[in-house]
């Protein structure tokens, strides 16, 4: 029996049951953490980064002068707004670049479609975020100093004001930017984005109307106005929402006409694949736009000639012409990095991680590798919607999944360490109980229940829970249907390291005479799959670090939210802690108060670690390996942080000294339309 810590002990009230009390509660601290973090970097100003404003005169990347010429393309200054976002040289590593060149990322994931708007993703690894343009940006985030964290940095919104009750939050976007067919951005994209999508129940958007701001509405004003009415008093905090992957507008001019609201005939399955992944070009708000896609191979973006950001210079941006995303698998991200056949790995696979760090050593190799905190963080989610069950055994799991007795079972079945070191030896893992991640900026040890491995505790639970083996073939039976207890659990095919994870859990809890069938889901359609929470039980990674980034993925908000809790036709049957969750999260997002929110997130961390929402597993800390020939990477730019280091490296500044420069397979073509 594993001792409670006094700390601890008020928690024995509330979550023993009489007859397993002896055992139900075994809590512990959380065991110390060593971090392998070696970056170091200076801290900004918000406005050193980039701020709008018109400059005297505007050059384009070369190749684009005779696109001009031939009346293929309107001059430079005609395709910029009129205040374009000015990247700062003072903020640049390398200073001003030069044009030309290719970036080859390389990823696991595969475009599902280009229609972001209706909740598609397009492959991961960077390829969503090169289209993708949102009001507010969190990626530079990381860099900003503490005095002057008061939340996203502008970007399609270049400015906003609240009314004095905080009900009415105006944003202005940037004025005359146009989509790369041309086409003008402006409200019509914001209102159509918000309106006939984030409020479509139809439509599964990355952002729920009622958890944003409770259930705001908008207003459009003028071409480049708007404003959010919410029901109850906001603060700042909600404008996190509107950062990618959430608050990122699409071509209305393109979809509007697939939409079912104006288009009688259309369906929304017909609206969902209006922008398939094979149909390109599409008009984007990024600096690259796909322009060719060959399936399992590669999907080639060339420089958008009507991006809206420059730089002190007036060069328009990007100044990489080309971008590449090889179509492999994660694991071979890091290992063309390292071999310097690409470009860009967020290291994140400990598989690699001793051989990788080996490689880097060497003074000539093409990538050097830092670690950060830990901030990728693995776990298993237990379906809890028992009145969605379409059968007996499955409602009977599922209920027996509601029991925090029997999630404190599992927990205690597992052992993190032997997980951790399954993949990768060394002191890279670190046991993880749902919540925060610990390279958060809200994760508290203190705030964190441990349970330790202790598997003669569960067997002590389950006895008490009824569960016995009673036909004698190793695995317990359920007592209601007395069938085997064998858990579905899902996980993502191409993710080595979820692999690895799934066969030690697989064998710790067979020790405890549960079976785990592990069943793998392509990455392309995991998503839809999760969704529509037909699973019983998924491993999976977890980005948790923000209270505001991904929230459905993760708490109670909305009916929707999490997949592993939908509500059913009866509505949600709430376990007890969960009501407090949201609350949570609309305490959090009420107030700028920094103490007031780290309060309230000690109190979600505490929920989630003593309720066991998650089963964690381990956490890992990343390195980003960047090739050394491209200049502007921000030394120490985490992999993860407010955001993917995709975004927060701002690839739009990244250059490469033309004499280091990669042949372009689209040498001087731009998407046509
Ligand atoms: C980073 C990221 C950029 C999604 C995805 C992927 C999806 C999840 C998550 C990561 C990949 C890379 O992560 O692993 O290093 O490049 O793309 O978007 O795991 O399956 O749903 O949340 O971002």
């Amino acid at each position: 029996m594993t001792h409670v810590k006094p700390l601890l002990g008020s928690l024995l009230a509330g979550v023993c049951g009489a007859a397993l009390c002896a055992t139900a509660v075994v809590a512990d601290a959380m065991p110390p953490e060593k971090s392998l973090s070696g970056v170091q970097y200076e801290l900004i100003g918000r406005d050193d980064i980039y701020s709008y404003k018109a400059l005297d005169s505007y050059q384009q990347a070369p190749f684009l002068d005779a696109l001009v010429a031939a009346g293929k393309l309107p001059p430079v200054k005609d395709r910029l707004p009129k205040e374009p976002v000015v990247f700062k040289t003072g903020a640049m590593v390398d200073g001003i670049g030069e044009y030309g060149g290719v970036f080859r990322h390389v990823i696991g994931g595969r475009p599902e479609g280009f229609n972001w708007l209706a909740g598609q993703h397009q492959g991961w690894g960077g390829i969503n975020m090169a289209v993708q343009e949102c009001l507010v940006r969190q990626g530079p985030r990381w860099q900003v100093k503490a005095e002057e964290q008061t939340g996203p940095l502008p970007n399609l919104a270049k400015s906003w004001e609240w009314n004095a009750d905080m009900t009415e939050l105006t944003m202005h976007l940037i004025e005359g930017a146009k989509w790369s067919d041309g086409d003008a951005f402006d409200t019509a994209d914001v209102a159509f984005w918000f309106n006939d999508n984030v409020e479509d129940e139809n439509i599964a958007s990355r952002i729920t109307a009622g958890s944003f701001g409770g259930g705001a509405a908008l207003e459009v004003i003028d071409d480049y106005t708007f404003k959010f009415v919410f029901p109850s008093a906001q603060s700042n905090t909600v404008i996190e929402g509107l950062a990618y992957i959430q608050g990122c507008p699409g071509p209305s001019h393109l979809l509007k006409d697939k939409h079912p609201k104006y288009n009688s005939s259309a369906r929304y399955d017909d609206y969902l694949n209006a922008m398939p992944s094979d149909a390109v070009p599409m008009p984007v708000l990024g600096a690259w736009v796909p322009v060719e896609h060959k399936p399992d191979e590669i999907v080639i973006l060339r420089r958008n000639p009507y991006y809206w950001k420059v730089d002190e210079a007036g060069n328009q941006l990007p100044y990489i012409n080309e971008m590449h995303f090889k179509l492999t698998t994660w694991d071979d991200r890091t290992t063309q990095a390292v071999a310097g056949t690409g470009d860009f790995s967020n290291m994140e696979n400990p598989g690699n991680f001793v051989e990788a760090l080996k490689q880097s050593q060497d003074p000539n190799a093409p990538v050097s590798a830092k670690f950060g905190p830990r901030t990728l963080a693995w776990r298993i989610e237990l379906n809890y919607a028992a009145n969605m069950a379409s059968t007996e055994y499955d409602k009977e799991l599922r209920n027996l999944f509601r029991n925090l007795d029997f999630r404190k079972a599992l927990s205690h079945a597992i052992d993190r360490d032997a997980v951790g070191q399954a993949l990768a030896r060394g002191p890279f893992a670190y046991p993880y109980m749902g919540g925060f991640a610990s390279g958060s900026p809200y994760y508290k040890a203190e705030a964190t229940f441990f349970t330790p491995f202790d598997q003669a505790s569960s067997k002590e639970i389950l006895a008490g829970l009824g569960l016995a083996d009673t036909d004698g073939n190793g695995v317990l039976n359920l007592p209601g249907t007395g069938e085997d207890l064998v858990i579905d659990m899902t996980y993502k095919a191409q993710r080595n390291d979820d692999r690895k994870q799934i066969d030690a859990v697989t064998s710790q809890l067979a020790e405890i005479g549960i079976r785990v069938l592990p069943k793998s889901v392509d990455e392309t359609s995991f998503d839809p799959m999760r969704n529509s929470g037909d699973f019983t039980a998924i491993l999976q990674r977890a980005n948790f670090i923000l209270p505001t980034r991904e929230t459905c993925g993760n708490l109670p908000v909305s009916d929707i939210c999490p997949a592993f809790h939908l509500a059913g036709a009866e509505g949600r049957d709430m376990l007890p802690f969960e009501a407090e969750l949201g609350e949570l999260v609309t305490k959090f997002t009420s107030t700028d108060d920094a103490a007031l929110q780290a309060g309230y997130a000690d109190r979600m961390q505490t929920l989630l670690s003593e309720n066991i929402y998650n089963v964690g597993l381990v956490q890992v800390p990343a390195a980003l390996l960047v090739n050394k020939r491209v200049k502007n990477a921000h030394p120490g730019t985490p992999v993860f942080m407010y955001e993917w280091a995709e975004d927060s490296v701002i690839r739009e500044r990244l250059w490469v000294p033309a004499d280091q420069q990669i042949g372009e397979l689209l040498q001087g073509t731009v998407a046509e339309y």
